[in-house]
């Protein structure tokens, strides 16, 4: 694939020895832990130590980017997941929790340089969501995997120095 005159950074998806945080919101539980589930044996398939995999829970998706910046900012992980699910109720808070964690997270990787994968579902109703969370429609969490340790072997790939050594604390 691609042009073989030019230097080009092929898609790596393997975790080995690379670290992870995963926050993961509380909010609409069911599908958190599905989701959640889907990631880390995405991880592990990959190659990924379950002890390099680390997890904090918050409330709901608006809290999702400040703990996300907070693991970031401590250098000690190649990649951030975020995972949770928004579904639509009746009111326009819906679309103010969308726009929270979206933009907020785009924010943490911009700021941080760190990747942030978005898991964070939204969806009409809660079959949507579980059709996204290991249903029919597959996992976006496992999916979210690969686009996290992909992005965290890119970055090393073109120079990005790997977070510091030692155990995640
Ligand atoms: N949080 C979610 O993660 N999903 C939702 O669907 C949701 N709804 O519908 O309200 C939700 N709200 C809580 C929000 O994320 C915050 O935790 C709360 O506003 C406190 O800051």
């Amino acid at each position: 694939m691609g042009d073989p005159r030019v230097r080009s950074f092929p898609a790596d998806r393997n975790a080995q020895g690379l670290r992870f945080a995963i926050v993961v919101a509380r909010f609409n539980h069911p599908i958190s832990v599905r989701l959640l589930r889907g990631a880390t044996e995405a991880l592990e398939e990959r190659g990924a130590r379950s002890d390099d995999i680390e997890v904090a829970w918050v409330p709901g998706a608006f809290e999702i980017p400040q703990a996300a910046r907070a693991l970031a900012e401590t250098g000690r992980y190649d990649a951030i997941l975020t995972l949770g699910s928004v579904i639509r109720g009746g009111t326009p808070h819906f679309d103010y929790v969308c726009i929270g964690v979206t933009d907020g997270v785009r924010e943490v990787m911009r700021d941080t340089g760190c990747p942030v994968a978005f898991g964070v579902l939204t969806t009409d109703d809660i079959d949507q969501a579980l059709d996204r969370a290991g249903g029919k429609e597959g996992n976006k969490g496992a999916e979210i995997a690969l686009a996290a340790v992909e992005m965290a072997r890119l970055l090393r790939a073109v120079g990005q120095p790997a977070p510091a050594a030692g155990p995640a604390q």
